[in-house]
């Protein structure tokens, strides 16, 4: 499943969610949301995956991003288009 890493108070994290909510994904069955707050161990997957400290970050099976809007324009492609 999609994997999206995030921050509870990042508004880059919170703009994709709510693209994802519009889009009509949902939560647990779409995707997946790990908490990647700082000191947790998603931040260091985040990390040990794409090499910097920065969310939102998707991941999907090989395929990682850290673009909020690339984020977007991947679930769309995945689960829309
Ligand atoms: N260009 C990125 C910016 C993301 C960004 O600045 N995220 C902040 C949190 S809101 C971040 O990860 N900062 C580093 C950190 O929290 O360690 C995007 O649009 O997704």
């Amino acid at each position: 499943m999609v994997e999206l890493y995030i921050a509870s108070t990042c508004p880059f994290c919170i703009k994709v969610i709510r693209a994802a909510e519009e889009m009509g994904l949902t939560e647990g069955k779409d995707y997946q949301i790990v908490d990647a707050a700082h000191g947790t161990p998603g931040r260091k997957k985040v990390v040990d995956t794409g090499g910097k400290s920065m969310v939102p970050f998707l991941l999907d099976g090989g395929s990682w991003m850290y673009e909020s809007d690339d984020i977007i324009d991947y679930l769309r492609d995945k689960f829309v288009n």
